[in-house]
C-alpha cells in the first residue's frame, strides 16, 4: 500500500542522504545538499526511480521531517542523522531545562560510566518529550529513560543545537547531568 511504499522510499533516501550517497553515484555538498534533479537521475539509474511528486510526498509525509528542500526546491538534504561529514550550519540554542534520552537497559552500565556519547552520529540526540525519547529508546531493546539536566549543562558551557525537525543535539552528556527516570 501507499504508506509502505513511502516508508521504503524514505529509508532508501536516509541511506543515500545521510550515510552512503556513493551507493547511487551521488555526491553531497559540504552542508549535505544535493540538486533535486541530480538525485532523481541517480535514483532512476540505480533502479529506484521516483517522480518529483513522489519525492515531494516522501518529504511531506515523513513523520519525523527527516528531509528538507531548499526554499526554491532545487536542492534537498537530510535534516540530521548523518554519519558522513557534513556541516549542517546549525545555530546554537538555549535548551529547555530538561531533555530526555531513551536507550536500552543493557547500555546503562556503560552510559553511567562514560556518559552519553555520540557513537556513529555527529551528536548525541536528545528529545524534548519523554514520548519521543521512549520511541527512540525502544528501537534498541528494553526501554530505559534518562533525564538530562540541560539547564545546568548550558550554564556549564555545553552547547546545544536544535535541528530543523526539533531534535536536540549536543556533543556529549557527562554522567553528572544524567538521571534515570
Ligand atoms: C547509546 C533516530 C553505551 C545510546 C531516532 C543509543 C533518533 C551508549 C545508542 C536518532 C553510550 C546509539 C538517534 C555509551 C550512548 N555506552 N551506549 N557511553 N552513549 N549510547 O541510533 O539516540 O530514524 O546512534 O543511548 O529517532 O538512539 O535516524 O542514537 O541507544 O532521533 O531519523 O548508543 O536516530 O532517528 O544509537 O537515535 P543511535 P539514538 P532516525
Amino acid at each position: 500500500n501507499k504508506n509502505n511504499i513511502t516508508t521504503v522510499r524514505s529509508k532508501f533516501l536516509s541511506l543515500v542522504l545521510r550515510h552512503s550517497p556513493q551507493t547511487i553515484g551521488l555526491k553531497l555538498d559540504g552542508a549535505g545538499w544535493v540538486q533535486t534533479q541530480e538525485l532523481l537521475v541517480c535514483l532512476a539509474r540505480a533502479g529506484r526511480s521516483m517522480s518529483l511528486e513522489e519525492l515531494q510526498a516522501v518529504v511531506a509525509d515523513n513523520n519525523k521531517q527527516r528531509f528538507a528542500f531548499s526554499e526554491d526546491g532545487t536542492r534537498i538534504r537530510a535534516n540530521q542523522g548523518h554519519s558522513i561529514p557534513v556541516e549542517l550550519e546549525l545555530t546554537s540554542r538555549r535548551p529547555p531545562a530538561e531533555l530526555y534520552h531513551g536507550t536500552a537497559t543493557r547500555f546503562l552500565d556503560a552510559i553511567f560510566r562514560e556518559g552519553l556519547k555520540r557513537q556513529s552520529r555527529h551528536h548525541v540526540h536528545l528529545s524534548a518529550s519523554t514520548e519521543t525519547a521512549g520511541a527512540v529508546g525502544r528501537r534498541h531493546g528494553k526501554l530505559a529513560l534518562l533525564r538530562v539536566d540541560a539547564a545546568r549543562m548550558a550554564v556549564d558551557g555545553h552547547v546545544f543545537y536544535c535541528s530543523d525537525n526539533g531534535v536536540w543535539l549536543t556533543d556529549a552528556v557527562p554522567v553528572a547531568y544524567l538521571a534515570k527516570l
